[in-house]
């Protein structure tokens, strides 16, 4: 799967998350349960380390035929061959980083409508819709933007857009009652002791109210 209007399951590294466990076995793991975009997020290590993980992740990837995106070092997703970069509100803007990825996938952060009306007028491929609720894996702190926020997005957005933000399995109905088709998550899918059978629970949901939904899938 190499176009990103297809995905449906984004899981976000969160090695912290994983104590004791290797990244590349937890993300091959959710590769095997259906994931079908992976992104490498890593605020702490130093570049270099960032290069090796994202070499890893590219070589599992491609082997699984799953699309790999990198957060914020657009020369690490370069360096490393990524399909795309994810950016948040304050990185580059995208016609500057458009400049330097060229057809990459640009991935950007919104937390409100005028930011994902702007993604989508300036060209990014795809928009993350959240926090949705509470979470602790994100530092610098946004209010969750409720599912309130899903609703205006998924009645006018119409670039590929994903929910992000606390989302479990125990509430995940809830953001796609609101009109999401596609979810993120990072400490329910990696932190699980079962993380292929958590992204097979989570694929089932969605494919569920995509059944019931036709109009829904390219939202
Ligand atoms: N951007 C918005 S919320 C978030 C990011 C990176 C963290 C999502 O992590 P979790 O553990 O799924 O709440
Ligand atoms: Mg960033």
């Amino acid at each position: 799967m190499n176009d990103v209007k297809e995905f449906q399951l984004y899981t976000i590294t969160g090695e912290s998350f994983h104590p004791g466990r290797e990244l590349v076995d937890v993300i091959e793991q959710a590769m095997l349960g259906g994931s079908d975009i992976i992104q490498l997020r890593d605020k702490s290590s130093s570049k270099r380390e960032v290069l090796r993980k994202a070499l890893q992740l590219r070589e599992l990837t491609r082997k699984h035929d799953v699309l790999f995106i990198v957060n914020d070092h657009i020369d690490v997703a370069l360096a490393s061959d990524a399909d795309g970069i994810h950016l948040g509100q304050d990185d580059l803007p995208i016609a500057e980083a458009r400049k330097i990825v060229g057809d990459k996938i640009i991935g950007i952060s919104t937390h409100r409508i005028e930011e994902a009306r702007e993604a989508e007028r300036e060209g990014a491929d795809y928009i993350g819709v959240g926090p949705v609720f509470a979470t602790k894996s994100k530092v610098d702190v946004v209010d969750p933007v409720t599912t309130a926020y899903v609703r205006e997005v998924a009645k006018e957005i119409r670039i590929p857009w994903v929910a992000i933000g606390g989302i479990k399995l125990h509430n995940v109905d809830e953001v796609l009652q609101a009109g999401a088709r596609r979810i993120c998550a990072i400490s329910e899918i990696v932190g699980s002791q079962d993380v292929k059978g958590t992204c097979e629970a989570f694929l089932r949901k969605i494919r569920q109210v995509r059944t019931v939904n036709i109009s829904g899938v390219d939202r």
